[in-house]
């Protein structure tokens, strides 16, 4: 489904030298993903060109094709195409009644499985989700792991391929994810944008329908090379808003990001990444110890109590868990914490897939006027 992230045609977009190279976005999207819940349902549908619609169409003439498997793709048959239309263009297609609410139930699994990682995520259509995996992730070597990871959880639990795009912004990602369709992974990284985009077709911009695409390649624009070498100024005054939207995409200059709740809760946090195997209890716990000490020196620094321990894992095929559990009172009690936070970690410690992070921290926290007085003092 074609929808977009807010913010595309900024038109108080100043050029500046700042990019999103930093990040590191991925665009996942269910392959046809209609027709590919029914084949997966229905084997004798597999290899044959489908399409998802109203079923009596051939008798009514009514309805438009919600999708179309790859080999109805190859005659040219599209979504939103009037199904009478695309019984012209292939009679022997084979067409299939719409199932929403199992289309719903199977997004929302897929979805679940994306949430799992605890990254920031953005679901913008049924079959459609940007996740920002800079946190979890330091190159694109492990972004793509981390997407074959994702790919192969998906497969496994739900059945279903997805494609997915990797790049510095939404945008390019979202692009990318489309690129090595069905089933495949497409690397953006940012010494790359000239490549990827000079033989890109304008039309796979989102955002570029096929209007302004018929009024580019009117003027001689048909690819990403022939817009490529112009400056910020020159490419607006060819083309007005247009290109200043086509030059931001194609210099990873778009702003757009996934909005993440900032609840204003205050807290305090130290994570660290690492390659750990399955069963190094000691050396997990080496780093519980010191990322426990590190958080709560700056409790004390700060001099803060705090209510609730909040724990992160990350296991080694990156599903990430986090937990807590708060105490009846605000407390800076250092044994107190640190009994709460090793009974809280020590049962995943032991988990068969390994580790490869381990967060440790404070949450609920305030400064308290009256000096904290423990209470066995009062005895
Ligand atoms: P898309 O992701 O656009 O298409 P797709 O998943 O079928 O194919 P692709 O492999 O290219 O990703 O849309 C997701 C689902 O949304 C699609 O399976 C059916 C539904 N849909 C409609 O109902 N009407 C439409 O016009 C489109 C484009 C999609
Ligand atoms: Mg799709």
């Amino acid at each position: 489904m074609m929808s977009f992230p807010s913010g595309y045609f900024e038109e108080d977009y100043k050029p500046n030298n700042s990019t999103q190279e930093s990040k590191i976005n991925m665009h996942i999207d269910i392959d046809m993903f209609y027709a590919q819940v029914e084949i997966l349902l229905n084997s004798e549908l597999k290899g044959k060109p489908l399409v998802v619609g109203n079923p009596r169409a051939r008798i009514t003439k009514r309805g438009v094709v919600l999708t179309s498997s790859y080999e109805a793709r190859k005659f040219g048959v599209k979504s939103g195409m009037p199904m009478i239309e695309a019984i012209k263009l292939c009679p022997q297609v084979e067409i299939v009644k719409p199932r929403y609410n199992l289309y719903r139930q199977i997004s929302s699994k897929v979805m679940d499985i994306l949430k799992s990682y605890n990254l920031p995520l953005k679901i913008t259509s049924i079959d459609e989700a940007y996740m920002d995996v800079s946190s979890i992730v330091d190159n694109y070597d492990d972004a793509n792991k981390f997407a074959i990871e994702i790919k192969s959880k998906i497969k496994t639990s739900e059945g279903l391929t997805v494609s997915i795009g990797i790049g510095p912004t939404l945008t390019i990602a979202k692009i990318a994810s489309d690129y090595n369709k069905p089933d495949g992974i497409k690397l953006v990284k940012p010494n790359e944008l000239d490549a990827f985009f000079s033989d890109l077709p304008l039309i796979k911009i989102p955002g570029i329908g096929k209007k302004s695409y018929e009024r580019l390649k009117a003027r001689g624009y048909s690819y990403g090379k022939d817009l490529m070498n112009y400056s910020y100024d020159e490419i607006i005054q060819l083309l007005g808003n247009t290109g200043n939207y086509i030059y931001r995409v194609m210099h990873a200059k778009t702003t757009n990001t996934i909005g993440v709740n900032h609840g204003k809760r205050k807290s305090i946090s130290n994570e660290s990444t690492f390659i750990g195997k399955p069963g190094d209890i000691n050396y997990y716990m080496q780093k519980v110890y010191y990322l426990f000490d590190r958080s709560f020196n700056r409790l004390l620094k700060g001099n803060w109590y705090t209510h609730t321990v909040n724990i992160k894992i990350r296991f080694n095929d990156f599903k990430t868990i986090t937990r807590s559990k708060s105490i009846d009172a605000f407390t800076q009690d250092r044994d107190i914490l640190r009994e709460i936070t090793i009974n809280l970690i020590k049962p995943y410690l032991k988990d068969k897939r390994g580790l490869r992070l381990i967060g440790i921290g404070f949450s609920n926290i305030k400064h308290v006027k009256n000096k904290y007085v423990p209470l066995e003092e009062f005895f």
